[in-house]
């Protein structure tokens, strides 16, 4: 199946899981809606279903864990964008949820998001039964385990935490680098390691996909400080101009432009390295999305 279809196969699942027959509480699926169905890029869902085609895993076991990351991602960058912390007005090309529904809405979208992740995860492991299905069970707990690592307070929480204490401070080279690594790695390692668990995949594999999701992070990262400083609005769907604005330590304020593109595609190279054992179409997939990342420009 093409980039194109599986991107859309994503967007019409997502909007089915937004769909729902609650009553008093309407306001926050809308809110939650508004941020999930407003067309981010889908890498992680992407790179979520295509390492686990690629090693053998069937669409219907990996959709649901495609869909909650990209809702744990979503969440994030409501959070990300409350004045509390980033204090952001655009992102995905409209309003920043805060700023259509409030604060106190935004919150409550970002932790529905969240937790609806893990009642569809949750769901996803319940309808398998059977001695297949103990086996099915266990790679979906396995995933979901990485998921929750990735995302919490070892993982991306904790990368933010660090961010937020850093604010106005210059960090050390090491400290930027545990910011990126938790900020951005964790849920693009999160995409392509669980996706091979749900493939069933072994030790030597699964630590392939962890290298990779390493790399890609870093490049992808790096790539996001190059489009914040070359980027416009209308490209990216949020304000560029934002890093220098908050002061923010970035591999470009220490490095500069130069560096910090060479750095881009020699990360990717080592992930490409990572991922060359995936097999078939979908394993081509995967390496040119990682290509391509650093050749966007949103
Ligand atoms: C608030 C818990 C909490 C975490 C925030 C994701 C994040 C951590 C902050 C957002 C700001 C940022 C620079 C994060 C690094 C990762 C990144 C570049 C996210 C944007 O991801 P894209 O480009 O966005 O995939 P789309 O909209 O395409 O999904």
């Amino acid at each position: 199946m093409s980039q194109k279809s599986d991107k859309e196969r994503i967007e019409q699942e997502l909007a089915r899981y937004m769909e729902n027959s609650d009553s008093y509480n309407a306001r926050v699926w809308e809110a939650m809606a508004y941020s999930l169905l407003a067309g981010g890029k889908r890498v992680r869902p992407l790179l979520l279903l295509w390492t686990g085609r690629s090693l053998g895993a069937e669409e219907a076991e990996l959709l649901p864990f495609a869909c909650a990351l990209e809702m744990i991602h979503t969440y994030s960058l409501i959070h990300d964008d409350l004045p509390a912390m980033d204090d952001d007005d655009y992102r995905r090309g409209r309003l920043t949820n805060h700023k259509v529904f409030g604060e106190g809405m935004a919150v409550l979208a970002g932790d529905g998001l969240l937790n609806y992740a893990f009642e569809v995860m949750g769901n996803a492991m319940l309808q398998e039964s059977g001695a297949a299905g103990s086996e099915a069970l266990g790679r979906k707990a396995q995933a979901m385990a990485y998921l929750a690592r990735c995302a919490g307070p070892s993982g991306m929480i904790g990368g933010q935490a660090v961010d937020l204490l850093s604010e106005g401070k210059s960090v050390e080279p090491e400290v930027l680098e545990y910011i990126e690594f938790n900020k951005t790695s964790r849920l693009l390692s999160a995409a392509l390691v669980g996706g091979a668990m749900l493939a069933g995949a072994d030790e030597a594999v699964i630590g392939q996909m962890q290298a990779a999701g390493g790399a890609t992070g870093k490049a992808f990262q790096i790539w996001d400080d190059v489009l914040d400083v070359e980027g416009s609005l209308a490209e990216m769907g949020k304000q560029p101009q934002h890093d220098s604005a908050h002061q923010k330590t970035t591999f470009i304020s220490v490095y500069g432009l130069g560096k910090a593109k060479e750095e881009a595609r020699k990360q990717t190279e080592l992930a490409l390295e990572s991922l060359k054992g995936l097999p078939g179409v979908y394993g081509d997939q995967v390496r040119e999305l990682v290509s391509s990342l650093v050749h966007r420009r949103n």
